[in-house]
């Protein structure tokens, strides 16, 4: 189960990400430690999520399968929906801003939230302990 308080342990290939994604520099700095924190409800195929960080605390809600709309901490709007592939959860994301793809998954590895995210060919992950 993805229930839970998550924090963020460590990152790879991050600030390449929002290098990618065109973020700058000091937002890369300080999104780099962000402490982000994320609560996850899931009830059937709907999902609660808080998200709370430096940058930002954010709540919203979405249903599997369900396009909405997310705004980054920099204001960039995606717009887009998560699904499941069995145990692991598949998001497909398209930038308002430019029409591109970006695609992020949520897994559960052994004692930690695995969640990678993809976008023009670069990609990261990040790795949440349970909080
Ligand atoms: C959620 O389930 O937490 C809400 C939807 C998440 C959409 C995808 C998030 C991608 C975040 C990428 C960070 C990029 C920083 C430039």
């Amino acid at each position: 189960t993805y229930n839970g308080t998550w924090k963020v342990d460590r990152s790879e290939n991050y600030e390449k990400f929002m290098e990618q994604m065109g973020v700058n520099m000091v937002k890369r700095k300080l999104a780099a430690h962000d402490n982000l924190k994320i609560i996850l409800e899931q009830t059937g195929d709907k999902f609660v999520v808080k998200e709370a960080s430096t940058l930002r605390t954010l709540d919203l809600e979405f249903t599997l399968g369900v396009t909405f709309e997310y705004a980054l901490a920099d204001g960039t709007m995606l717009s887009g929906s998560w699904g499941m592939e069995g145990d692991m959860m598949k998001g497909t994301f398209t930038r308002k801003d430019n029409g591109k793809v970006l695609t992020t998954t949520r897994a559960i590895v052994g004692e930690e939230l695995v969640q990678s995210y993809s976008y023009d060919g670069v990609e990261a992950q990040r790795f949440f302990k349970r909080g």
